[in-house]
């Protein structure tokens, strides 16, 4: 954890600063009062961290303050350190047995799916995969380009539609040319318009059901880019996609832009979907894996 921390320090710095930052003034009571358990409350759910994870934190608190007879508000801090910690999977190893490996990008419009696209390609093919990049967000001409951007900046290949052409039948010849080419890695922009969100979960449907016709067995995983920033309204978004899609995994983006960062704590209570990587900046390199430890440090640093 070491190696890396200070960029995730770095990219929680705001969160440990407002939403964790007020922290440092309940445990600055010398003794713990009625009040310390209501700033505790509040300030945990300011910070995303949803009611059901606040109340369970609370609880095993008050267990530890009854059972170990705590009585200053300064050794609640470590106790709360680790109840935090206790409350996060370490992400799964990740493997692709297939080759080529498809995995389907989904999540609404800015929340971070094409710049996490471009991430993720960057980080496979510096593990030495070669890693196709297929854009099927054929519904605004910009999103296509910025992928062509993202793909000549890292050097990296691309697959991609003309604005309003079928987002099935891109994907589709994506894959199938990975196939003949021999790629490992297939990463798939996907649409993401909120506003026809029936619309929008029926497409992604048939893009996954078409990736299947493509190659038996894909997508092989479907990962839902959440904006960190957007609180307990990506709880609503997430339990839609995981409905529609099957997700596989969550990457939290902009976690660096988030001034409250508790969200990841109600992902994994309320979704049970593992957290894989974490968005901490909008470079190439600012995405990693995500690191229950780092994190759950970061939020709490001073
Ligand atoms: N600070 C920060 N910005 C991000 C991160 N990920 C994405 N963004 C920015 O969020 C905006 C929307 O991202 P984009 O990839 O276009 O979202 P999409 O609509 O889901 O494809 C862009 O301005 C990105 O640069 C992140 O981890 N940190
Ligand atoms: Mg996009």
């Amino acid at each position: 954890m070491a190696e890396n921390f200070s960029r995730w320090k770095e990219g929680l710095a705001r969160s440990s600063k407002t939403a964790f930052g007020r922290l440092a003034g309940v445990f600055g009571a010398t003794e713990i009062k009625p009040d310390t358990w209501d700033e505790l409350e509040a300030l945990l759910i300011q910070a995303d961290l949803g009611m059901d994870t606040t109340e369970s934190i609370l609880e095993s608190l008050r267990l530890a303050v009854r059972t170990r007879g705590l009585t200053r508000a300064t050794e609640l801090q470590s106790q709360l350190e680790a109840e935090l910690r206790a409350r996060l999977d370490a992400p799964p190893t990740l493997d692709f047995p297939s080759t080529p490996s498809v995995i389907l990008l989904v999540g609404v419009n800015g929340s971070g799916k094409t710049t996490t696209i471009a991430k993720l390609g960057r980080r496979f093919a510096d593990e030495g995969k070669r890693v196709l990049l297929v854009g099927a967000d054929t519904f605004r001409a910009a999103a296509v380009d910025q992928l062509q951007v993202w793909t000549e900046r890292l050097g990296l290949p691309i697959v991609a539609g003309q604005m309003g052409s079928d987002p099935g039948a891109v994907v589709y010849d994506g894959i199938k040319s990975a196939i003949s080419k021999g790629y490992d890695m297939v990463l798939v922009d996907t649409a993401g318009r909120l506003h026809t969100r029936y619309n929008l979960m029926e497409e992604l449907k048939k893009v996954h059901r078409v990736a299947g016709k493509a190659l038996e067995g894909a997508p092989h995983d479907v990962w839902l880019v959440l904006d960190a920033t957007t609180g307990q309204n990506a709880l609503a978004q997430a339990r839609a996609f995981k409905e529609a899609v099957g997700v596989t995994g969550v990457i939290l983006a902009k976690l660096d832009s988030s001034a409250r960062g508790g969200m990841a704590f109600a992902i994994q209570r309320e979704l049970g979907l593992p957290i894989l990587f974490a968005g901490l900046g909008e470079k190439p390199e600012d995405l990693t894996p995500f690191d229950p430890d780092a994190f759950v440090k970061g939020i709490l640093a001073a």
